[in-house]
């Protein structure tokens, strides 16, 4: 996400490296850089201006002056200026209120409206508890109906049966009285799209809205961050023309600059409510404006990691593969669910983005698809082990390895590789597990929690003040196993 603008604001950094404290003369560099990186993203220039004369005055500020690491310092700021722009703190669909809510997702053609759709039903249900029925209202391409059945049915979500021969706001009106004789929380409206903002479209996304007014939709317009400028003048028309109460960026997990994401707020002074990073319906965050700022500055964001981690993580299954390494056993079986859960973190690179400080080295290690490959390779090996086998690598001759070479489609060589890696995890594990039977003080990773990374010596010397570090993450997942804990 960004990496073209973090990469830009190191370099910007770099210019007050080794400077005793800030000065006008030697932000003066630093800040151009800044500038120009921002709007190289596809920043709106009124908020660059703004970003960059905010900066600048309380980089000179007085109580800055006094500072000791102006590098350091300036990061704050800009961190700060950058949460600031993109809107503070994350602000969600308002739902305290008596149900059905009625959430209306409009937007441009392709934008992602219907799989957003999809992916807040299954947010509302699965962490507030929500019961949401889906309602598709895309009048204008028939085939959008079955696309959000085909989603709601593969979630076990509950959805309208529209009739597409009737006006949108009539769709609008009985799937909301659907959902009130069906006593749901939410009820969430999916409209059609067109491919550019016209008379049309907003004729009739009015006339939904203002059928419906009453109820007090929220409103949430979803806008592809790959198109930068032109999401944030697209979110303009439709604030203006039906009163937006949220937007959601879709896409954030292709190349987008950040143009969209930096601007539409501070523009538009619509919150950005939600980011969709995937195709899939798990593909959905939050968007907290100080967390990404975090990420844009290499900074990591442990706090998101963790979230991620707990939820990916099966928290029975971590303590008995703990219990088992305690018992010194550790087998194929364990290594393939371990495997597993780190693939529902994300990819490697985006896990390896949320670790303060490795944003910089993971450039400079430049592709990281030779390590995945490696483990999708290893991975097809073991699809092909027996149980007996996974369980016990031991039995694994040669009878065996052909069979595993040939079922694999890999060569006898790539199975003796993996049983001699195999074999020295094994004692790694074993060794690990030794030091942490003679309660090594300060082991990194058993206390859990977002302080792990905190003893990960260098990870990012001078980072004291991390936004969202030493914050506790959300309430389960307390007890830890090696997974939950300094696993990275
Ligand atoms: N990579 C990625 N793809 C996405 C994301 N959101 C949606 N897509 C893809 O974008 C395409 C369009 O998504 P839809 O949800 O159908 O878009 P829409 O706005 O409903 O489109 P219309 O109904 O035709 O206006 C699909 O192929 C989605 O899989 C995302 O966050 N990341
Ligand atoms: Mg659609």
């Amino acid at each position: 996400m960004f990496d073209n603008l973090s990469e830009k604001f190191a370099d910007a950094f770099k210019n007050l490296q080794g400077k005793g404290k800030i000065s006008e003369s030697n932000i003066e560099a630093a800040l151009k850089e800044v500038r120009t990186a921002l709007l190289e993203a596809d920043v709106n220039f009124k908020v660059v201006k703004e970003f960059i004369n905010g900066v600048k005055e309380e980089a000179l500020g007085e109580k800055v002056i006094k500072g000791v690491n102006p590098e350091e310092q300036f990061i704050k700021i800009v961190h700060d200026k950058l949460a600031e722009i993109m809107g503070q703190e994350n602000q969600e669909v308002d739902l305290e209120r008596p149900g059905p809510v009625p959430v209306l997702v409009v937007g441009l053609n392709g934008q992602g409206k219907t799989t957003f759709s999809g992916k807040l039903s299954l947010h509302l249900k699965k962490k507030k508890n929500k019961n949401v029925l889906l309602v598709p209202a895309d009048t204008f391409r028939p085939a959008a109906k079955d696309q959000l059945i085909t989603l709601a049915k593969s979630m076990d979500m509950d959805w309208f049966d529209s009739d597409l021969s009737m006006h949108p706001k009539d769709i609008a009106k009985a799937g909301i009285e659907a959902a009130k004789a069906q006593h749901k929380d939410v009820v969430i409206i999916d409209t059609a799209g067109r491919l550019h903002v016209d008379d049309e479209l907003m004729g009739q996304l009015k006339e939904v809205k203002e059928s419906i007014a009453d109820k007090n939709p929220e409103v949430l317009m979803v806008a592809d961050a790959m198109t930068g400028q032109e999401a944030v003048n697209v979110a303009k028309s439709f604030h203006e023309a039906m009163g937006l109460t949220g937007i959601v960026l879709s896409k954030m997990d292709s190349d987008a600059r950040g143009g969209a994401a930096l601007s539409i707020r501070h523009v538009t002074g619509v919150p950005i409510k939600y980011i969709s990073t995937g195709e899939k319906m798990k593909d959905l965050e939050l968007f907290h404006p100080d967390r990404l700022a975090g990420r844009i500055l290499d900074m990591g964001d442990v706090v998101s990691l963790v979230e991620k981690a707990e939820e990916a993580i099966d928290q029975n299954e971590a303590e008995n593969m703990m219990k088992r390494l305690e018992k010194g056993q550790f087998t194929v079986e364990d290594f393939m669910k371990q495997m597993d859960m780190i693939k529902g973190l994300g990819s490697m690179g985006s896990i390896l983005k949320m670790i303060p400080g490795m944003g910089g080295a993971l450039r400079e290690m430049g592709d990281l698809s030779p390590a995945e490959d490696e483990m999708k390779r290893m991975r097809v090996i073991i699809d092909s082990m027996t149980k007996q086998e996974r369980q016990n690598y031991k039995v694994i001759k040669e009878s065996r390895i052909k069979r595993i070479a040939a079922g694999s489609g890999s060569t006898v060589k790539a199975v003796e590789d993996f049983i001699a890696k195999f074999r020295q995890m094994e004692k790694m594990m074993g060794g690990m597990m030794q030091m942490m039977k003679g309660g090594m003080p300060g082991m990194p990773g058993m206390g859990g929690g977002p302080g792990m990374m905190g003893g990960m010596p260098g990870a990012n010397p001078g980072f004291r003040n991390q936004p969202g570090m030493g914050k506790k993450p959300k309430k389960k997942g307390k007890k830890k196993g090696p997974w939950g804990g300094g696993f990275f």
